[in-house]
Parts: C-alpha cells; sequence; structure tokens
C-alpha cells in the first residue's frame, strides 16, 4: 500500500517510519527544512530506537511538503488550545484536511490522528471529504504515545479506531505494526475515549495535589499517606508534584468540555493543578523569608522526569512568578538544551543560591549529596517531586522543605 503521512512531528515522523517497514511511505509536512532535512538522510527528532528504525526503512520512506495520491492517507498534525477561549484550534487539521481532499480519490482511506474535540470528524474532516470524492473510507484513531517511549508504545499500546466496517481491513493492513488490540467504534466515541484518557490523568493528579496541600495543613506526609492507601485493592492515587505539563493533559480536558456549562470537576481539576507551581512558590517564600533579594535555584524545567520536552512545563509558570515576586532565578535542567530562559550548569545554578526548589523528578536529582549544596548562600531546599534523600541532607544541616509533608 501506499501511505501519505501528513505532519511529520512527534507523532507523525514515528508513525511514518513505522508505516514505512510494510508500505510506502510519503511523509508530508509544510515545514521545507524539514522536508530537506529528511530528504538529506536526517533525522530531526530524538526518540530511543528512531534512528535504527529510520536506517532499516530509508529507501521506503521519502518527505514531501504536498500530499501526493495514496492508498491512506494519515493526518497527525497539532491541535494546539488557543489559549484565550480555551478551545482547540482547528487550523493545522482542516489545512491537513483540505491538502488531502485536493488528491483523494473515491475507495481510500483517510485517517486522522490529531487528537479533537467531539464531533470534529462528523462536523469539520469527513463533510471535506465527502466534498472531494464519493465514498471516502474514513477512521478517527487518536495518537496515546508517551514521549520518549513513542516506538515502544505504537508498537505495543491498544489502539481505539473510530470507523465503520468498510475501512476496518484497510485498518488492520495499515496499524499491523502494533501488537495491541485495535477497538472499533465510531468516530465521535474514538475523540471521546482519547481525551477522557487524559482527563482522567488530570483529575487524578488534581486530586493528588489536593492531598498534599491538604496533608500540609493536617500535619502528615501526604507521600506515605498515599502509599499506604494504595495498599488498598482498590485505590491508586498518583502522584503529587509541582502541576501538570505537557502538550496533551494541559490541553485536552478544555477539548472534553468546551463551552459546557455542565462540567464542573474537570476545570476545577485544570485550576487545582495550574495552581501547584504557585503552590511550590509559596513552600520556597518560607525557606528565604528572611533573605531580602532571595536567589532561587530551579532544578529542572523539562515537564516530566528523564525527558527533554518543556511544553507546557509548570516550570514555565513558577519561574514567572518568582521573577515577578522579585526573585534572582537560575535554571539548570541536565536533559534540556535550550529554554526560553538561560540554562546554566548545576554547580553554577546552586552558587550563592538561598533556595534550591526541584520542579522535575529527572534520576539525575535522586542522588544529590549534601556536599553538591556547598555553594548555596542559604542552604534551603524545596522538593516538589518528593525525590530527594531528605533525612541525609537534613543531618548535613539542610533545611528541607517536601510539598505534602
Ligand atoms: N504527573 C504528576 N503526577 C503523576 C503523574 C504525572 O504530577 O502521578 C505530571 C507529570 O510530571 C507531567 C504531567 O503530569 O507534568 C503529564 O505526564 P504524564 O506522564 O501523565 O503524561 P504525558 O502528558 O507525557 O502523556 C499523556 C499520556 N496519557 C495517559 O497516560 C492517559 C499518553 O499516553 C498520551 O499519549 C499523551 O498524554 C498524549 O499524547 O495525549
Amino acid at each position: 500500500m501506499r501511505v501519505a503521512v501528513v505532519g511529520l512531528g512527534h507523532i507523525g515522523l514515528p508513525t511514518a517510519l513505522l508505516l514505512a517497514k510494510r508500505h510506502e511511505v510519503v511523509g508530508v509536512d509544510v515545514d521545507e527544512s524539514l522536508v530537506a532535512t529528511l530528504n538529506d538522510g536526517e533525522l530531526p527528532l530524538d526518540e530511543p530506537g528512531l534512528d535504527s528504525l529510520y536506517d532499516e526503512v530509508n529507501d521506503k520512506f521519502t518527505a514531501a511538503t504536498d500530499p501526493e495520491p495514496a492508498d491512506a492517507y494519515v493526518i497527525t498534525v497539532p491541535t494546539p488550545l488557543d489559549q484565550r477561549e480555551n478551545v482547540a484550534d482547528l487550523g493545522f487539521v482542516r489545512a491537513a484536511v483540505e491538502s488531502v481532499a485536493d488528491v483523494v480519490s473515491s475507495g481510500e482511506l483517510v485517517v486522522l490522528e490529531s487528537t479533537v474535540p467531539p464531533g470534529t470528524s462528523e462536523r469539520l474532516v469527513q463533510p471535506i471529504l465527502a466534498d472531494a470524492a464519493a465514498d471516502v473510507r474514513y477512521a478517527h484513531c487518536p495518537e496515546r504515545a508517551i514521549p520518549e517511549r513513542t516506538l515502544d508504545e505504537m508498537t505495543g499500546n491498544d489502539r481505539v479506531v473510530g470507523t465503520d466496517e468498510r475501512a476496518a481491513e484497510t485498518i488492520r493492513d495499515l496499524y499491523a505494526f502494533t501488537d495491541g488490540e485495535l477497538h472499533l467504534t465510531d468516530p465521535t466515541t474514538a475523540e471521546f475515549v482519547k481525551l477522557a484518557e487524559n482527563t482522567s490523568r488530570d483529575v487524578g493528579i488534581a486530586l493528588a495535589n489536593e492531598f498534599a496541600t491538604l496533608a500540609e495543613g493536617i500535619g502528615v506526609d501526604a507521600h506515605e499517606a498515599i502509599d499506604i492507601a494504595n495498599e488498598h485493592p482498590r485505590v491508586d492515587i498518583l502522584n503529587p508534584g509541582p502541576g501538570v505539563g505537557g502538550h496533551c493533559i494541559t490541553t485536552d480536558p478544555w477539548f472534553l468540555t468546551g463551552a459546557d456549562a455542565q462540567a464542573r470537576l474537570v476545570p476545577l481539576a485544570r485550576d487545582i493543578n495550574d495552581g501547584m507551581p504557585d503552590h511550590v512558590l509559596g513552600l520556597v517564600r518560607k525557606q528565604v523569608a528572611h533573605v531580602r533579594r532571595p536567589r532561587v535555584a530551579v532544578l529542572g524545567v523539562a515537564y516530566k522526569g528523564n525527558v527533554s520536552d518543556t511544553r507546557e512545563t509548570p516550570a514555565g509558570r513558577f519561574i514567572r512568578r518568582a521573577e515577578n515576586d522579585g526573585y534572582d532565578v537560575r535554571v539548570h535542567d541536565p536533559h534540556v538544551e535550550s529554554y526560553d530562559e538561560p540554562l546554566v550548569d548545576r554547580e553554577t545554578a546552586l552558587d550563592g543560591a538561598d533556595c534550591a526548589v526541584v520542579i522535575t523528578d529527572h534520576d539525575a536529582f535522586r542522588d544529590l549529596a549534601p556536599a553538591d549544596f556547598d555553594g548555596m548562600r542559604t542552604r534551603t531546599v524545596v522538593d516538589s517531586r518528593n525525590i530527594l534523600a531528605h533525612d541525609t541532607l537534613r543531618e548535613a544541616g539542610i533545611s528541607v522543605s517536601v510539598l505534602g509533608d
């Protein structure tokens, strides 16, 4: 089969290369320099296993700036959140579908993998395709892979496929690279499923964060309490932290609720999670209450541990608020090469600092020893991820404050 994959980002490029194991694939992107880079044999994305996959399928993959006629088209473009209205910006999806509509013919298959609000397939995508050619097969098959484990998840996870029986056989052939099960349903349910998954995670994290702030007031250790509660066979509480980052979980709950005033829990969970950087700043404030212009070392700007991705990171909000409060902020992240703020090495970040605040749960921070904090002006630490060796640090005279304790 010949397949065109439209949108070559974090999801599209790995998907295109996996498809190229069995099919002839043209990867399409509006970014001319990305297309040139790929056609020069270079990979612009760092994902475990992607390099060797690229070498393996190189002769079956080409890149282009416009869709070419194919048997199947897979659309993997971003759906950003329109921050003013808290609604999905479907501009990229519309443009991608229209570009496919220019070349699609009867009987061919179009798959939308981008995450979209319920009703988008029926109301926006399918009408454009129906105008382009009679009997275009359609499926909404949202991606659900996690960064830095993208290939493992794409080849191992189940998939939800919103389609009808006419497309099912081609879909099975297309996604033959996955060992996961294909769950067939209608497109609107598939849209809902994807958003429900990420919303459930957001609400779960908000509950853990609420437990953390309540425990601080009561005077118990939320982490110990959660560990014990999780021994119960029907309880599975997530980990509190400095808030939720990443492109998906921060936006998908809004895609689900839209403007529906009946939604109460979901916006509240968003609000709780968005408030966590401020809460962490409050813990820092207590540590440096005696200092006039405190210097704060931020350890970690990636949105979660051991990744280099900083999209929607809670560190961003923390840094902005701290700077607004007149703090002198220095930022270090061993996984991130560039960020809105200048990044420095760990020693420079800690040198002369009054408080070190752990924002990201990178493994590299777990073994920090008392001596690592020697260069600080005032040796105080805020651990928003509960990952440091608190007893060892306290025994060495370091003042340690832990979110949720
Ligand atoms: N976090 C916590 N406490 C936890 C778990 C996570 O504070 O107990 C924070 C993380 O630090 C991070 C954020 O939540 O800032 C989100 O991280 P994550 O690992 O929960 O999820 P993502 O955003 O990396 O990927 C999610 C995944 N969805 C689910 O697990 C339901 C992934 O499978 C999806 O493919 C992805 O969103 C997506 O693309 O939609």
